[in-house]
Parts: structure tokens; C-alpha cells; sequence
């Protein structure tokens, strides 16, 4: 097990300064005015975060952020977002949330990545929201309220992992348009909602049926009202699984507003494309659907691997389905120092569209050889699983730390980039951090 003391980066730059107070000190005290000790474990994680030992540690003002982990001082105005995730555009919002801010076993709501299409809903009137089923391949059209969706169907949680297609996008050589994601467009948090399934037996499903999409109350760019921003969806036999949701809960709190408030489709494994925010309408259609961003080159790789750099007409493109195996370091940061005496405890998240995780390794020696880490056991399928390990270094010097998960199907990470693709989608390299040992 990983030293409990051993805090977290992004416990520090996450809580107010009474809690980073008790975290660091282990009790509350006035954050200006009182002073304390750090306790062991805290002051090697910082140590280690800042690099050096901190001198004088004993004088450093409870509940005050070293300078030296302090983020950058721009303004940082996202609704409902903490500063710390990175902004990759403002219109459409997109945010993504560095890899050590995703160090915690669920992602905190203010922490979870954002990719908008276009603008969110303004002024949600959450009594009179409605969500309805119709389609081809319903059997009758069907309209809730939130409060009738509640009180209709049966409420289950699942820890839903959501990862943009285009995670990991900015590696790929020649540039995909699109967002440079680097590593931060996922996030898994404790879903709360209603089974899909429920909800499209309600309405009936025809035996035809081959697709569930959603549309949702977002706006176009262009302003144009009307005009539908993304609508997207999954085989019938995906609506279908017990994790898939209509969800209203995140974390046990409302949805922020970014990510889809007041209610979304939520279905782990699949491309979050899939994931509809500002719910307001799901059809059941009798063929592949064909909405916004559903055909083209969008969320499609191309069906055989091709050249770097090729270009694939739209007939030979395939609609991503699975998000393959995939893990990140969440701690330490990038670029942690460390005694060649000590041991630097490093930790993670792994994810998978199979049943689970198998194994997570790690390497020192850039791939040469790998080392077991200790993986946690998910709650439910499509939640990520922590991974552990403790590593020592032969000799002092750089080094970078490797990580690989492999999961159940045997499908395991590449350690290079994988198959080029127009749109710079499903790269799921092996994450890795520096470390410099002395
Ligand atoms: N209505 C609507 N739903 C949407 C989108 C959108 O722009 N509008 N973006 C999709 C994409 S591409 C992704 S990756 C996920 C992102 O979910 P998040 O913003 O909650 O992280 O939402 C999906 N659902
Ligand atoms: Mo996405």
C-alpha cells in the first residue's frame, strides 16, 4: 500500500486552506496566523514536489501553498471549474485536467475535463426540463420530466469512466485538426441515474432496432436556433448494457453545467462522444444513426491502418466503438527528484472497455523490462482502477517511468504512438513521466 500520508499534488492545490491545513498539519488551525509541523509523509511528498528539501519547514505558515507547487496566477473563470485544468479553448469551452490533478479515486466535478461542441444552454428551467423517446423503432413516443424520470425508474450508480476520442490527439505526427488534447480529456466519476434500458422498454423497442442517439439542449456556434450542434449514438446492444445511463448525479452532487447539466447520457467504454449532454431527446432508429458528427470523417478511424499522413475517403472510415486499454501516472508530476536511497511511490488510474484490468507494469529502463504495480479492483466495469507501486533506481540520473496496463482481452498499450489516423483519434500510448534521481 502507498504511504497514507503521502498527499497528493492535487489535494494541495485542491482544497481550501482549513483543509490543506488539517491535510498538512494534521489539525485546523488559523491558516495565516498559526504555525505547526509538517508531518513526515507530507513533508516528503512536498519535498519531493518542490524538488529540494524545505528548509525551515517548521516556520512554513500552516495551510499556505508552497510557491513552489503554486499553478500559474492567470485568471481562471470556467463555471463550476477549478484553476489548474488546462483551457485549450473558450469558445466552445474545452478544458482538459493534467495528469496529477487525476490522482483521486473519483474525479472531482470541478476537476472533470470539458469538451463542448457549442454553448451550453443558458437559463435551464430544471422543473420544467423534459426528456422524450420516440423514433422508428419506438413503439410509442414517450415525454418525462426530471421529476417523472426519477420517480418512474430505478436508481443505480456506477463509476463511468469518460474519455474524448481524441485524448492523447496532440502526439500525432502529421496534427490532426482538432484539439491538441494531450492527456487530460478523461475523468471517472460516480454516475447516478436511471438504466437506459429502462427508460427505452418504457417506451418499447422494436425488433428492428440497430441505434440509440441523443440530441441535446446545446446551441450551434453559428447561433442559429435550431441548428443541432452534435447528435451521436451507440448500437442498440451498447443503450442496452446495465452501466448505460441517463444520469443526474455526479459524484453524489448535481452535474456541473459544463458537463451536461441537468442530465446526460453516460456510457463507459465508448467513445464520451456517445454521452449526450443537456438531454433532451433519444431516438431508437431502425438503422446506423446519421446525426451531426455521427458520419463523415468524424469519430471514425480509418477501417484498415493506413500511411501517416493519408488520405481516407469517408466509405473507409469505420465509427469508433471501444476505447481501447489505456492508463496515466497521476503522481508524481513530471520532473520529481529524488534520493537515489529512497523509494519514490508512484501511483495511477487504468481503464479499459473489456471487464477489467489484468495487469499494470511499470519500466525504468524505457521498456526493456517491466514490473509488476498492485492494481485495485473496479467497483463495476468501465470504472478506472487505481495501480500502485513502489519504485527504486540503480544509480542517480535521469530516468523516465513508464507505465503499460494490459486488460482481460489481452490488449495491452503500445509503447510508441499507434496507427495514424486523419482525426487523431484513440492514441493510447504508454504514459510517461521524467524523474531525476540524485
Ligand atoms: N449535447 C452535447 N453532448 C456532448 C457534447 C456536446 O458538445 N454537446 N460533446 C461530446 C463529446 S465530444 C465529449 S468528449 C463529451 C465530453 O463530456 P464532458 O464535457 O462532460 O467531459 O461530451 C459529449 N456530449
Ligand atoms: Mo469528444
Amino acid at each position: 500500500m502507498p504511504d497514507k500520508k503521502v498527499i497528493g499534488l492535487h489535494e494541495l492545490y485542491a482544497k481550501d486552506a482549513i483543509e490543506a491545513d488539517k491535510q498538512l498539519w494534521g489539525r485546523t488551525s488559523d491558516p495565516v496566523s498559526r504555525r505547526g509541523f509538517l508531518q513526515k509523509g507530507a513533508l516528503t511528498a512536498l519535498s519531493m514536489a518542490l524538488g529540494s528539501h524545505m528548509v525551515f519547514a517548521e516556520h512554513f505558515p500552516a495551510g499556505m501553498i508552497p510557491a513552489g507547487l503554486a499553478n500559474s496566477d492567470l485568471p481562471f473563470s470556467l463555471p463550476g471549474k477549478r484553476a489548474g485544468l488546462v483551457v485549450l479553448n473558450d469558445r466552445p469551452i474545452n478544458a482538459e485536467t493534467p495528469p496529477h490533478l487525476l490522482d483521486d479515486e473519483l474525479t472531482p466535478n470541478d476537476l472533470f475535463f470539458v469538451r463542448n461542441n457549442g454553448i451550453p444552454p443558458e437559463d435551464i428551467d430544471v422543473a420544467n426540463w423534459t426528456l422524450t423517446i420516440e423514433g422508428e423503432s419506438a413503439k410509442q413516443k414517450k415525454t418525462y420530466t426530471l421529476a417523472e424520470l426519477k420517480s418512474t425508474f430505478e436508481h443505480v450508480t456506477y463509476n463511468l469512466t469518460l474519455e474524448c476520442g481524441g485524448n492523447g490527439r496532440s502526439e500525432f505526427n502529421p496534427p490532426a485538426k482538432g484539439n491538441q488534447w494531450s492527456t487530460g480529456a478523461v475523468g471517472c466519476a460516480a454516475w447516478t441515474g436511471v438504466r437506459l434500458r429502462d427508460v427505452l422498454k418504457a417506451a418499447g423497442v422494436k425488433s428492428d432496432a440497430v441505434y440509440v442517439a441523443y440530441y441535446g439542449r446545446d446551441t450551434h456556434l453559428s447561433g442559429e436556433p435550431g441548428k443541432v450542434v452534435i447528435s451521436r449514438g451507440v448500437p442498440i446492444a451498447k443503450a442496452m448494457e446495465e452501466e448505460s445511463l441517463i444520469a443526474w448525479a455526479m459524484n453524489g452532487q448535481n452535474i456541473p453545467l459544463l458537463n451536461g447539466y441537468p442530465l446526460r447520457l453516460v456510457f463507459g467504454g465508448f467513445p464520451a462522444s456517445c454521452s449526450g449532454k443537456w438531454l433532451s431527446k433519444i431516438v431508437i432508429r431502425d438503422r446506423v444513426h446519421d446525426g451531426p458528427k455521427m458520419t463523415g470523417q468524424s469519430y471514425r478511424v480509418p477501417c484498415k491502418p493506413v500511411a501517416p499522413g493519408t488520405k481516407v475517403p469517408d466509405d473507409e472510415m469505420c465509427i469508433i466503438e471501444k476505447m481501447p486499454v489505456k492508463s496515466l501516472i497521476t503522481y508524481p508530476k513530471t520532473g520529481a527528484m529524488i534520493k537515489r536511497t529512497a523509494r519514490l511511490p508512484i501511483r495511477g488510474k487504468a481503464w479499459t472497455s473489456a471487464a477489467r484490468i489484468k495487469t499494470v507494469e511499470y519500466s525504468i529502463d524505457f521498456g526493456s523490462s517491466w514490473n509488476p504495480c498492485n492494481v485495485k479492483v473496479p467497483t463495476n466495469r468501465y470504472g478506472w482502477q487505481g495501480f500502485f507501486a513502489s519504485v527504486s533506481f540503480p544509480q542517480t540520473g535521469y530516468y523516465e517511468v513508464w507505465v503499460r496496463a494490459t486488460d482481460m482481452e489481452g490488449d495491452t498499450q503500445p509503447m510508441l504512438l499507434p496507427g495514424w489516423n486523419p482525426r487523431g483519434y484513440l492514441n493510447n500510448a504508454c504514459h510517461r513521466i521524467a524523474v531525476k534521481v540524485s
